[in-house]
């Protein structure tokens, strides 16, 4: 190989620029350097045995081009260290040497995010929905009862429902295909015919046809931006809710030829996933972690995973894109190419393996570095968690965060064969998984770590879902 047009040398100068830590630093390159595990005296040996020696190091091989991005991931990787070596925090540790997940800190700042918000938050009105949803989602993931709730939310919903069909923000706020999905999964997280029978789901069905396309996919409002969070939020609406597939004989589309809901999606779909092998929001713009998971998420409501994904997405280049959104040696997710880890992407992210493997079988994500993160990296100190160390705690954070450890926590199946008293008529896929167990190699939790198991596809509990489907097929009509 000749020296001056090859790959440079590793260079470990960088590494020890940018730590405080120096001597262990250097530990760890010589480490490396000579693949002497034994070498890492510093290193706790609850990590030895099970993070990957790889996973808990800086980059050994640093470009030395330095952009704002190299330098912004400098610094927060100097930021977020010290939490996944220390314990900055002082939260009380597991036997791995892991903070405890702070389920009562976490509880108490989701009851909080229920009540009352100063004038402050005045932007936040029109995501009250969204508020709610991560709210009471993250508080079932920790085991909570939420059956006090369950008045107020059917309350809190009743006003926000449009007259022409859809939710919007709060009364008199116009209906968006975002607060529609926050409100429908916190009625039915809320569950009980108060709850569900609040829903006018003739109107909804109209208004969902009005967001129809003809390219296929689906509009966020009437004249709004058409995104695969449309497509999402539209399958998510009719398959919990039961409604027709048949389009609304007022449905706009219907004057281009289309009569179904699913007519030319999966195609627009298809044309989401690009280069990258990951997802974006329309056809042509940059994959991101949040957009794969609607994508993703949509398939699964389609039809089983491994007839709709490997129909619709070229499988293998996906796995690459998304196993290449975990960093190293963080353990969480980042969004997007050459962006920074945020626990939200713990979910975006974290939650696609599930679909991927009921697709064709392969995960290829380290589940032991994420958990590390979520549990090291993400918690509040004062309870919610966060994007990453010196962020402030927000219920979506907190949801999410929350969905990712749950992802890692469980093995979810997709059973074909699958029969039960729920999961007849149209959309009928989603209903046909469940929890096979508990994912065990190389854990770093325990029983007290651990969250509830979380529909894979809905992101809410199971029988949540399967109690909201059930009451709507057994229901005649609208
Ligand atoms: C970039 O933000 C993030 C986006 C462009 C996508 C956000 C979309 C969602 C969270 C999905 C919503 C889903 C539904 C179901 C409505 P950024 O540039 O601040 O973050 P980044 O640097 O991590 O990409
Ligand atoms: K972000
Ligand atoms: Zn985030």
């Amino acid at each position: 190989m000749a020296a001056s047009t090859g790959p440079s040398q590793p260079s470990f100068s960088r590494l020890r620029e940018l730590t405080p830590d120096s001597d262990r630093i250097q530990e760890l390159s010589d480490a490396g350097t000579d693949s002497e595990f034994e070498d890492i005296a510093t290193v706790p040996q609850y990590e030895l045995d099970n993070i990957a020696y790889f996973d808990r190091m800086r980059p050994i091989i640093v470009d030395d081009l330095k952009t704002e991005t190299s330098e912004v991931q400098d610094e927060t990787l100097n930021v977020i260290l010290p939490f996944l070596e220390g314990n900055p925090n002082e939260f009380p540790l597991n036997e791995f040497g892991l903070p405890h997940l702070q389920r009562v800190k976490h509880a108490r700042y989701l009851d909080d995010a229920l009540g009352s918000y100063s004038e402050h938050y005045v932007a936040l009105d029109a995501a009250r929905p969204w508020v709610l949803y991560w709210s009471l989602q993250a508080l079932t993931a920790l085991g909570e009862g939420i059956g006090a709730f369950q008045t107020r939310v059917v309350n809190t919903f009743v006003p926000c429902q449009h007259p022409d069909g859809g939710y919007g923000g709060g009364h008199g706020q116009l209906p968006h295909l975002a607060p529609t999905y926050a409100a429908i999964l916190s009625l039915a997280i809320a569950g009980g015919a108060a709850a569900y029978e609040s829903i006018n789901r003739r109107s909804l069905w109209h208004y969902l046809g009005r967001m129809k396309q003809p390219d296929g996919g689906f509009t966020m409002a009437p004249g709004g931006e058409e995104d695969i969070r449309g497509a999402y939020c539209a399958m998510v609406c009719l398959s919990l809710l039961n409604l027709p597939l048949e389009l609304p004989a007022d449905a706009p589309a219907r004057s281009c030829g289309m009569t179904n809901f699913l007519d030319q999606l999966g195609d627009w779909i298809s044309r989401c996933q690009n280069w990258e092998g990951g997802i974006s929001a329309t056809p042509g713009n940059e994959a991101h972690g949040a957009y794969a998971f609607c994508g993703l998420g949509c398939l699964s409501i389609m039809g089983p995973p491994k007839e709709t994904l490997n129909r619709y997405l070229d499988v293998p280049r996906l796995i690459r894109w998304l196993s290449y959104r975990q960093c190293t040696p963080e353990g969480g997710y980042n969004g997007r190419t050459n962006k920074l880890v945020d626990g939200c992407y713990s979910h975006w992210v974290g939650s696609c393996w599930a679909l991927v493997e009921a697709a064709n079988g392969t995960g290829i994500w380290n589940r032991t570095a994420l958990a590390r993160y979520i549990l090291s990296a993400a918690q509040a100190k004062t309870g919610g968690l966060i994007d990453k160390p010196g962020k402030r705690a927000d219920a979506y954070h907190t949801c999410y965060n929350l969905a990712g450890l749950s992802a890692v926590q469980y093995n979810h199946v997709f059973d074909e064969d699958m029969k039960g008293s729920v999961g007849v008529g149209e959309l009928a896929a989603p209903y046909h998984w469940w929890v096979a167990g508990l994912y065990e190699e190389g854990k770093i939790w325990v029983e007290e770590d651990m969250v509830d198991e979380i529909h894979p596809v809905f992101i809410m509990p199971y029988d949540a879902v399967s109690a909201c489907r059930k009451y709507f097929e057994d229901k005649e009509g609208f």
